[in-house]
């Protein structure tokens, strides 16, 4: 099988716009945006979407919810009441808080690159304007306290590699996933300034899996054919590889917010220390508190951000 490996990106413009890498889209009379039930003969994308500079993005719908209300409170911005824009799609779901957007993406690359092309083409067709992506998620850590905040600075797979495989035309394809690490320093120093917040917030590598139970080397799922003394050499060998910890999403975001050269970043709080087990045993109080931490990192960001424009 070929291996093609695609480094390309797109040139940042002058307008600060958002340009995509396919001359294809020129030719279509209108676009559908089927996972978010938009078109754009049917909504006008400028006028709905045209002054969003920050789009936030986290598996479920009820955080992406509470990350709206905690827009709306936080920037006092009024919304009368949120409302899901795209809940006819029933895939997705898509609150505007102002300049920002804050929707769910699902489970996994699969899920989240879906909504990726159809989130690009969004910003795209309105026109929109430095735009900053983050995905504010949950993850698995190695070594550390659960709780802890973890900043992504690089991402590899399961093998380890720094790139995004996909296979198309019968063709493995590598792109790369790297993040702005500019983005990052500043997030890291926002992280600081915080107030005793009662745990850490570290920038460091993160493990994308295809998987939440055998990739990611639990012994918890409905099949598995390893034992423990594997599953402690296998974490141990990504701890002494720098990796601090394991999502499904990172290397798909990385990729595809460097190929169309946005900003993006991702920000995830640790559910578990997998060096102590695999169970998420929260309890929901617990959970609740935890899943606040990126959101308010996010939220100090956005802040500074709109202070400065
Ligand atoms: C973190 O949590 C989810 C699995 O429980 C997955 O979306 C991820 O990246
Ligand atoms: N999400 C993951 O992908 N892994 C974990 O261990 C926790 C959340």
């Amino acid at each position: 099988v070929e291996i093609v490996y695609d480094n390309f990106q797109m040139k940042k413009s002058q307008d600060g716009r958002l340009h995509l890498s396919n001359k294809h889209l020129t030719n279509l009379q209108s676009d559908t945006l089927y996972h978010l039930a938009l078109n754009t003969s049917t909504h006008n994308f400028e006028q709905m979407f045209g002054d969003i500079k920050f789009v936030c993005m986290g598996g479920t719908k009820k955080r992406m919810y509470e990350f709206a209300q905690l827009a709306t409170k936080e920037l006092n911005i009024m919304e009368s009441k949120l409302v899901d824009i795209t809940e006819s799609s029933h895939r997705f779901s898509m609150f505007k808080i102002g300049p920002i957007l804050s929707i769910s993406h699902g489970m996994g690359i699969s899920s989240i690159s879906i909504l990726l092309h159809e989130i690009l083409k969004l910003l795209h067709y309105a026109k929109c304007t430095n735009v900053t992506l983050f995905r504010i998620g949950t993850s698995g850590g190695i070594g550390v306290e659960p709780g802890t905040v973890v900043i992504t600075n690089k991402v590899v797979d399961e093998l380890l590699r720094p790139f995004h495989e996909l296979h198309i035309l019968g063709k493995i394809v590598r792109r790369p996933a790297t993040f702005d690490q500019k983005l990052i320093e500043e997030l890291g120093q926002i992280a600081r300034l915080q107030n005793n917040p009662g745990y850490k917030t570290i920038i460091g590598t993160t493990m994308c899996a295809m998987d939440f139970y055998e990739s990611q080397s639990r012994i918890d799922g409905a099949i598995c054919n390893h034992n423990l003394d594997d599953k402690m050499d296998r974490l141990t060998k990504l701890k002494k590889a720098g990796i601090i910890n394991i999502e499904m999403e990172a290397l798909a975001f990385g990729s595809m917010c460097r190929y169309v050269n946005v900003d993006a970043a991702i920000i995830c709080v640790t559910m578990v220390n997998r060096l102590d087990g695999d169970q998420i045993q929260l309890t929901k109080q617990e959970y609740h508190e935890l899943q606040k931490r990126p959101q308010k990192l996010a939220i100090d960001f956005i802040k500074k951000r709109l202070a400065i424009i």
